[in-house]
Formats: structure tokens, sequence, C-alpha cells
């Protein structure tokens, strides 16, 4: 199938024409919508149209912005799912809430990419993406351009999950990854690996699972041990998740995001990170450095309960397809959670 795919002026101004990827329900192409607060995003978020257009993922690029344009904001992911978007990806700089304000309004998963635009080294733009509340997730990359390109290789690896032809090419970009045919296969495997590194960590993405349970969303979840554990044991885990149809990795660790990242090396299914924090933070850089080093398939969402939720939440969306139960039981959950905050009471 043939398509023409629109790429804004800038560095990487073109009209190119592309192989288009087939859309995850059906024969429609899969189109992934691409937003930027501003014509200054352009120069990072080049970096995600160029490897979506490598990767013969048609995209739809359009300037939004959260503060300056808000109403348009609103119209366009009011209709992302009726326009036919199965991926939205998202980037802004300094208090980036584009990606936040668009899963806010739709259903469509949210990736978003923080830019770099202010002194502080779009840890700021991070952080605001990253921190959602509970119901409302967006899956987060890591700063600039690396985390453009990685939010086109996540929503890639996605959209494989239904198209072989994308999986082999995807396969052939990340090399250093263990070949498995699972992304190829033609009857998609539903089900979600939830791993935990301790007890502790576990209790949090208790959260996880019981929106899996809500969803009635097939799902495993186990202890893979601590940071110590050799590779090669939580290799075996991944394995045997892979050999349990899981087509979707939701990582919570105390370790920041480590977990996450380890076995998005070890496999080609996405991986959701769930970095839990007891107490403070000792030494805050550190900790927010992990961020900024995420590798290929893998997204991070908040710290804690919250993050664990809307991992979840992200993950029955991208498993489910438009009209089905699911997808059904997501939208009533959003009404619940409205009704829910309007209900809300103050002592005043
Ligand atoms: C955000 O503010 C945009 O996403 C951009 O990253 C930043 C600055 O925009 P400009 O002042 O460069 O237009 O809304």
């Amino acid at each position: 199938m043939r398509a023409l795919m629109y790429a804004p002026a800038g560095r990487f101004a073109d009209v190119v024409e592309t192989t288009v990827a087939k859309h995850a329900t059906g024969n429609a192409p899969a189109i992934v919508g691409l937003i930027m607060g501003s014509d200054s995003d352009w120069a990072t978020m080049g970096y995600a149209a160029e490897t979506l257009r490598g990767l013969g993922i048609e995209c739809k690029a359009r300037i939004v912005s959260a503060h300056r344009t808000p109403d348009d904001l609103f119209k366009y992911a009011k209709k992302a799912e009726e326009n036919g978007l199965t991926l939205i990806i998202a980037g802004a700089g300094g208090a980036a809430h584009l990606p936040g304000m668009t899963a806010s309004k739709t259903i469509v998963p949210v990736i978003g990419v923080p830019v770099v635009t202010t002194p502080l080294n779009g840890m700021d733009a991070l952080l605001s993406i990253m921190q959602m509340p509970a119901e409302v997730g967006v899956a987060t990359m890591s700063i600039g351009s690396t985390g453009a390109v990685n939010a086109a290789l996540l929503a890639a690896t996605i959209l494989a999950r239904e198209d072989a032809q994308l999986a082999a090419k995807l396969r052939s970009k990340r090399v250093s990854v263990p070949c498995n045919d699972r992304a190829a296969t033609k009857n998609s495997p539903t089900a979600v690996a939830i791993f935990a590194e301790s007890d502790t960590d576990l209790e949090t993405m208790q959260h996880a699972k019981s929106q899996f349970v809500k969803l009635g969303i097939p799902h495993s979840i186990r202890i893979v041990g601590p940071a110590i554990t050799p590779v090669e044991e939580l290799l075996c885990h991944v394995r045997t998740a892979e050999e349990e149809n899981a087509a979707v990795f939701i990582a919570g660790s105390s370790n920041g995001i480590g977990l996450a990242c380890k076995i998005a090396r070890m496999t080609t299914a996405p991986v959701f990170g769930v970095p839990i924090v007891s107490g403070e933070v000792e030494c805050v850089d550190r900790f927010l450095q992990s961020f900024a080093d995420m590798p290929p398939g893998t997204a991070t969402f908040a710290i804690g309960r919250a993050g664990a939720i809307n991992a979840a939440l992200f993950a029955a969306t991208i498993l489910s397809a438009p009209g089905s139960d699911v997808r059904k039981r997501l939208h009533k959950a959003r009404k619940q959670q409205i009704r829910r905050v309007r209900r809300m009471k103050l002592p005043i």
C-alpha cells in the first residue's frame, strides 16, 4: 500500500512516498499523529518523523500548543480516535503539558518526548510529562532527539504486533536484541507480564495487576529478584514470560528505570517502566539521570502507584482494538473518573 507522508519544513523537510504500516486492527493504514507545541520543537521531533518514515509508518505532523492554542489541542485530541490515529507522539519543552493534556482528552495512547528548551536541559519537560496522575498516563521517553527516535521505535514496536513486515524491519534495526519471531506471529498474543524486583515493589505493581483484572486482560506477575540478579536469570524470566505469550512487559523497581531498560535489551516487546521510590530519593541527580538513557522499546511512567496504573492502562489500550469490549471498559473508566472528580468536596 502506498501513501504520501508529509514532513514539515526544517531540517527534515520533504514529502516522500512511502509504504505504510497496516492499522493494528485491519487493513486500514496505521497513522501516527505527531504533534508539538512550537516549530522550535521540530529540530528534535523531526527525528521521530524521520524514524517513522524509515520504517514505512505514515505520520501526520501538526503544531498544537497546550498553552497557546488550547482549543485546537482539545479539538485535535477529541477527534483523534475518530480520525483514525493509532498512536500519538507529542513533544514539548519547558512546562510540557501537551502530551498529558492530549492524553486527558483521548483514549488513543500518547507517547511523550521531552524537548530541551530551557537552561534546565529538558529535565523540566521530562518530569512534567512523566509525573501524570493515576488514570491519565503518558509513555515518557528520554530527553531530546534520542527520545524522539525512541518514541518512533516504540510506536513501531506497538504496530509491529500485527504487521510481520514491520516487525522484520524493526528487528533489523535492533540487532543487539536476542532474536524471536513473536512480533511476527499471526495470532497476536494479548497477555502482559508484570515484573517486580522485590516484595515491596510487588505491592506497588499490584495496582497494575488490578487494572488488568478489572479489564479482563490476561496477565502474569512475578518477582524477578533484586538488582544483583544475574542477567541470565532475568533473561530466563523474560523468555518464560514470552512463552506464556507476553506481548508487553511492565517492570517495577526501586532501582529507578534500570530493570525496564535491562528487559528492553532482551525482548522486542514494548517495556513499560514504573520507578518505585520508598522514602526520599537520596541523590536526585543520579536518580533522574537514568531516565535520560532509556534504550529503544522502553518508556517510563510516573513514580509509584500512579505509574503502575498508567502503565497498565497504556498496555490495555495498545492491546485492544477500537470498538472492543476492553476499549469500551476504558471509555467507561474515563467517564467514571470524571464523575468521581466532579463529586469531590472540599471542607469549606
Ligand atoms: C513549548 O514551549 C513548546 O513545546 C516549546 O518546546 C517551548 C518554547 O516554544 P517557542 O517559544 O520556541 O515557540 O510550548
